[in-house]
């Protein structure tokens, strides 16, 4: 007899107008990868088979639960015209090119948000096992100020959330970029455990070395695995997959929130490792194996039609059904997006791993599963 396929409750947060939000000309995060990622999983017909739901926008309120009052109050007032005056001339919340004062700026953080919040109570209340929100996963926010493309952390107000029920919740980061706003936000708590994967040295935020392990009560509840250019999907697991199984052991998460940035894939425009579709889902696949509540957030990849072929082969994996998945793409309103292979498929590409010398890698994965082995069990 067939095994039973390996079904979850998946709930789909989206919002239609998320796509129309623009950073400044020029600006390397689109929001509207988000909506041609949407018409993909459209495409395949995954809408019916899985809770598709608009969240309710997050209220300057709710933001506070994280931010300064004085902060959301200039977000939600901020538009291109004052914002020379009301940062001090470019002096405070809006600090350099990064995060330009774009219209829409607060509504467009409120989907965000909104969509991360409710993702965490469709877990906590149990209706569902999976709870994806690719309009999160801004993990560069700071409580006082916009880092990093990112203004408001949806992902440390989806997890206060979580913490509103569960005992510990376990934050794994898979974007290229240091997850330094979700690890600062807890820093000194044993209640998160925040592990970081991302390229380091000479590199945004420039924070995330190895040694940088929490504060207080925190101590060794932050984890972060520094890396070299040219990750493959082989070198990625061969770290990833020993020290998720070793936090889980020490810390048994009670839920687990997986940012997937896809800046992590070859060929981004801001990235530099050289992991494929698959080995970006084989993160999700694992995570998911576990048999835990979980919650999928965005973050950041700009190479647009590999951030939409990613979350939607990423959507498929939620609901156990990427076997099935037509390697070709069929036809939507993006098509001509996609030639000329016109594939599901993110492949790799020529560039040295500089993770393979001297041993790099194979020292980073010992000192971690070090670190995690000094933890309380
Ligand atoms: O993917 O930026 O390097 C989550 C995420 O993790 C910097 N910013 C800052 C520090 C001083 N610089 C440069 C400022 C440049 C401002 C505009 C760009 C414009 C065009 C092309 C590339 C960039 C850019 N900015 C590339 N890298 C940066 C980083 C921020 C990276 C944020 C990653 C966000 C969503
Ligand atoms: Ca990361
Ligand atoms: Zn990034």
């Amino acid at each position: 007899m067939a095994a039973t396929p390996d079904k979850r409750r998946v709930a789909y947060y989206f919002d239609p107008d998320v796509g129309s939000y623009n950073y400044n000309l020029g600006h390397p995060m689109k929001p509207h990868r988000i909506l041609i990622a949407h018409h993909l999983v459209s495409a395949y017909e995954m809408l019916d088979k899985m809770h598709v739901l608009r969240a309710e926008r997050a209220s300057a309120e709710t933001m506070t639960r994280f931010h300064t009052d004085e902060y959301v109050n200039f977000l939600s007032k901020v538009t291109p015209e004052t914002a020379d005056e009301l940062t001090y001339h470019g002096s405070r919340f809006l600090v350099g090119e990064d995060n330009p004062a774009f219209e829409g700026v607060f509504e467009f953080c409120s989907i965000s948000a909104g969509g991360s919040i409710a993702a965490a109570n469709r877990v906590t209340s149990g209706a569902a096992d999976i709870a994806i929100n690719w309009a999160g996963g801004l993990h560069h926010a700071k409580q006082r100020e916009a880092s990093g493309f990112c203004y408001i952390n949806d992902i440390v107000l989806g997890i206060l959330e979580l913490l509103r029920t569960y005992p510990r919740v376990l934050y794994i980061d898979i974007d290229c970029h240091h997850g330094d706003g979700v690890e600062e936000a807890f820093f000194t708590t044993n209640r998160v455990m925040t592990c970081s994967f991302h390229k380091f040295g000479d590199y945004f935020p420039g924070t995330g070395r190895h040694d940088d392990v929490g504060l207080g009560k925190g101590k060794g509840y932050a984890v972060n695995v520094p890396l070299k250019d040219g990750m493959t999907d082989e070198t990625y697991k061969s770290v990833f997959e020993p020290i998720i199984t070793k936090i889980l052991e020490v810390f048994r998460p009670s839920a687990i929130v997986l940012q997937c940035g896809t800046d992590s894939l070859a060929g981004d425009k801001l990235g530099c490792f050289n992991v494929t579709m698959r080995g970006h889902a084989a993160c999700v696949q694992f995570v998911r194996r576990q048999n835990i509540p979980m919650m999928l957030v965005g973050g950041g990849g700009y190479t647009v039609k590999n951030v939409a072929r990613t979350w939607c082969y990423e959507t498929a994996c939620a609901l156990g059904i990427e076997d099935t998945i037509d390697p070709m793409l069929p036809y939507n309103a993006y098509f001509e997006w996609f030639g000329p292979r016109y594939r599901l498929e993110v492949p790799e590409n020529n560039m040295e791993n500089m993770n393979l010398k001297e041993g790099y890698l194979n020292q980073i994965l010992n000192l971690t599963l070090e670190q995690l082995s000094k933890l309380p069990c």
